[in-house]
């Protein structure tokens, strides 16, 4: 008993530990998934929520792009078809509508490379609390990549309904239709499987005595040794006849109760086109560094502007983290936006090829689990944001190798 005691202490402590810890753990998982997967894949950016509360049923929007990058992974199953979506901890709000580069888009959609998604989706809250809500991006074959989350507080109005009109004119709150119907069927079905489960279980030697029951040969019912007998076989027939009746009996009631019905419908559809301008400019980029204690990225590369306007590096974005030029005069704004320095802060001549140097310093590489130094694919990738001098905006992708610097 003595012995005991501490293990019983240990588990109670490490249990509160759990508990206590669990209660520090935020979100639900966007850093878990690989820095070069987040950086590499698809960026996200000007995502823009249209507010942070709302009541049980009200709508909020959230807009923004997500781009297919170029540089997306080989190792990884290539964009085709895609799902913009809403990542929430469970059903805590409702997706009401999603437009796509202007079209309806109620299903997937044809993706591919290089191309922009212009998303606008309106969410209703359903369930009263503080969520974290994200717009998702999911990718067949690949997984879902997550935009910036933010968290929305949905207040009690009492109750959430959600109606729809069928074809038929008639109007139904989706929380509910059905419910009843789904409950007795369901239990019915639970309750034929339950019984037969007890029947072989319960008074029936086929557990409590397994060695007996295992060592009788496959292609008999053991009626030599009393395991299976002729009632046995009456019963499990009635069984069969219970099981087949349930189906009789719901196929016909479905066909009386609900003579019209459609199959769920499929829509999938490429979206109109929109691609980024793409930058007049050739960017080489070289061997990028990241020096752990000063949570700072240095990415050296080398732009050949090929257009005959002078170009400024507006901005870099990777993930769903956006980078603005300070050294031309940006300034972050909103979230996750912060600021970077390119030396030299010139704008690039046209024909002019010039070695410039990106420096951020930012505790999200760790914090956010971006670059991770112990991992086979260490790499800095993004988006790079060009304005030339009249304003207009380009962008070119861009993948860097990233070396870590040690301390001997
Ligand atoms: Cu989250």
């Amino acid at each position: 008993m003595k012995q005991r005691r501490p293990l019983v202490l240990s588990l109670v402590l490490g249990f509160a530990m759990v508990i206590v810890g669990a209660a520090v753990a935020y979100a639900h998982g966007e850093r878990s998934q690989e820095g070069f997967l987040r950086m590499q894949t698809v960026a996200f950016y000007d995502v823009n929520f249209s507010t942070d509360t709302v009541k049980q049923g009200e709508e909020l929007t959230i807009t923004g792009k997500v781009k297919v990058l170029d540089t997306w992974p080989n190792n990884l199953a290539q964009p085709d078809v895609g799902f913009i979506g809403v990542i929430a901890p469970g059903p805590v709000v409702l997706l009401k509508d999603r437009v796509i580069n202007g079209a309806e888009a109620p299903d997937a959609i044809y993706i591919k490379k290089g191309d922009i998604y212009e998303f606008k989706l309106t969410v209703e809250g359903r369930a009263p609390g503080q969520w974290h809500v994200h717009p998702s991006f999911a990718v067949s074959g690949a997984g879902t990549l997550l935009g910036p989350g933010k968290w929305i507080t949905v207040q009690d109005a009492g109750g959430f309904s959600n109606p729809i009109q069928l074809l038929n004119g008639q109007t139904i709150n989706l929380e509910n239709y059905g419910l009843g119907q789904l409950v007795i069927w369901h239990w019915l079905g639970f309750f034929l499987g339950l019984g037969w489960m007890v029947y072989w279980t319960g008074p029936k030697p086929t557990v409590t005595r397994l060695p007996i029951t295992l060592r009788i040969p496959l292609n008999t019912d053991g009626q030599d040794v009393g395991l299976i007998t002729k009632k046995d076989h009456q019963v499990v027939n009635l069984f069969a006849l219970a099981t087949i009746a349930l189906l009789v009996i719901g196929w016909i009631y479905i066909q009386a109760a609900y003579p019209v019905r459609i199959p769920q419908q499929v829509l999938r559809f490429a979206p109109p086109e929109i691609s980024a301008p793409a930058a007049p400019a050739k960017v080489n980029p070289g061997l990028a560094s990241y020096d752990q204690d000063s949570q700072t990225v240095v990415l050296p590369m080398t732009v050949t502007n090929t257009g005959d306007k002078p170009l400024t590096v507006k901005q870099f974005t990777t993930s769903y983290f956006t980078f603005v030029n300070q050294s031309a005069g940006a300034t972050p704004s909103g979230e996750y936006q912060y600021p970077m320095t390119v030396d030299p802060a010139g704008p690039i001549n046209p024909g002019e090829t010039k070695t410039i140097k990106i420096t951020i310093t930012n505790p999200l590489w760790s914090d956010e689990r971006m670059v991770e130094v112990d991992k086979p694919m260490r790499t800095v990738a993004g988006m790079l944001f060009f304005v030339d001098s009249s304003g207009a905006q380009s962008e070119v992708d861009f993948l860097a190798d990233l070396e870590p610097k040690f301390k001997m």
